[in-house]
């Protein structure tokens, strides 16, 4: 008679569906790990030296020479045109700084940002407008989407969020990225928000005074180390598919120091990947799914995350085969960001026959908001390349005698779609 139990000795047909679905990750892990150990299938994760490790994860350099350790210090930054400077650093690091935007559009889309939210938030419950500068106004009833993590439910939608996502210096990037493909899309993604935390001049809601000094732990979020994609996905399939390499990026639209949240990552873990995939096991039938991945508390690899300061208008973009994380917010001030990424529209034309479909690409945000599409195609007056941008022309159409007429509503956004109109 075969043997059909598990290694908690539970026959395998009783570990139902339904009590997988209850485990913990850990607990998942341990399980697969003795089933793997008494398979003989399993491999020790290499133990390695600091020394080692850190040169496999080396940090990425401040800008004023200081210690790179030192998690205050703003880090080096790129020319949007310096493409030779962009890749080496990606290929050290997984990760570079850019700086695209001016301080004035970086203030005018965090304004925006705000506005956006306001109009959004829930009529029945909000009570105030948002405004950066008063922590009265930031109360979750005032968001649009308070239990998500980054506050808003939905992709940016505003004129300006498009004037953004489509900027000249952020194309300039992309396509010296992807070898001066022109042909490109940008991900139509969400703003991010983490609100301050700390020393805070909030409104008691019980006697309607105004506090100083007041903290908000509960609003003190952040993400643990992940990847948005799936490393065994990665090595086992989409490599095969011949997919291009693919990049995700933010823009910070207020300094972003390492108190009020920022970006964090293991430098160099991007091309550590296979060997990790080759020390992990798959988990299972969802192993292979093109879904979000977490490694383990313990894995080594963690604790050289690193955090990345960004200064207003600066972008980090980093490979999805980097770990990456966010810090908290432990300061007084907001921290706003927009997900900001460009993909050869090849290859997101290609994932979206296969099972590795990314969910910011234009066609499938334009099926699932077809309404917005609309008011954002007839309304925003963008120019033929923001329009290929953003997927509404297709690129191998090459007639622009029916291009609308450039006519953006706000300063900010006519600059960038002037600045687009003469890159067209
Ligand atoms: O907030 C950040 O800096 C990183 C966000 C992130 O990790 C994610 O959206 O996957």
């Amino acid at each position: 008679m075969s043997d059909t139990s598990t290694p908690d000795g539970l026959p395998g047909s009783q570990l139902c569906k339904a009590s997988r679905a209850n485990l913990t990750d850990e607990e998942r892990a341990r399980r697969k790990e003795a089933a793997m150990r008494a398979a003989g299938t399993w491999r020790e994760e290499t133990s390695r030296s600091d020394a080692e490790m850190r040169v496999l994860f080396p940090r990425y350099p401040a800008a004023d020479g200081s210690d790179d350790d030192d998690v205050s210090a703003w880090r080096i930054s790129y020319a949007p045109s310096d493409t030779a400077g962009i890749a080496a650093a990606l290929e050290v690091y997984g990760m570079v700084v850019v700086d695209v935007l001016t301080s004035d559009e970086a203030d005018a889309t965090a304004a925006d940002l705000l506005a956006d939210a306001s109009a959004q938030a829930n009529p029945a419950k909000a009570t105030a407008a948002l405004d950066f500068n008063d922590p009265t106004t930031w109360e979750s009833r005032n968001w649009p989407k308070p239990k998500s993590k980054f506050l808003f439910g939905s992709p940016a939608f505003t004129q300006l969020a498009f004037a953004m996502r489509t900027h000249p210096a952020i194309y300039e990037v992309f396509r010296g990225l992807y070898g001066g493909e022109e042909k490109l899309w940008a991900s139509i993604d969400n703003w991010g928000v983490m609100r301050g935390t700390r020393n805070l001049r909030m409104r008691n809601e019980e006697t309607g005074e105004v506090e100083d000094g007041v903290e908000r732990p509960q609003w003190r979020t952040s993400l643990g180390p992940h990847w948005d994609c799936n490393p065994h996905r990665i090595v086992e399939i989409d490599r095969a598919e011949g997919h291009a390499q693919r990049y995700q990026g933010l823009v910070a639209l207020v300094d972003c120091p390492i108190t009020t949240g920022t970006f964090a990552c293991v430098p160099g873990s991007s091309a550590y990947l296979d060997t990790w995939v080759s020390e992990h096991f798959r988990d299972g039938k969802a192993g292979l799914a093109n879904r979000s991945v977490r490694p383990k508390a313990s894995d080594p690899m963690a604790a050289y995350m690193q955090p990345i300061p960004l200064r207003k208008g600066q972008m980090v973009i980093w490979h999805f085969e980097l770990l990456h994380a966010n810090v908290p917010n432990t300061s007084s001030n907001m921290r706003l960001i927009q997900f900001i990424r460009m993909m050869p529209a090849w290859d997101a034309e290609q994932r979206a026959m296969s099972r590795s479909k990314d969910r910011h690409s234009p066609p499938k945000i334009w099926k699932r908001y077809p309404e917005i599409a609309d008011h954002v195609r007839t309304t925003y007056s963008l120019s033929s390349l923001q329009l290929r941008l953003t997927g509404f022309l297709p690129w191998s159409d090459d007639d622009d005698d029916d291009d609308p007429p450039v006519e953006p509503s706000t300063a900010a956004a006519a600059d960038c779609c002037a600045l687009n109109a003469e890159t067209a």
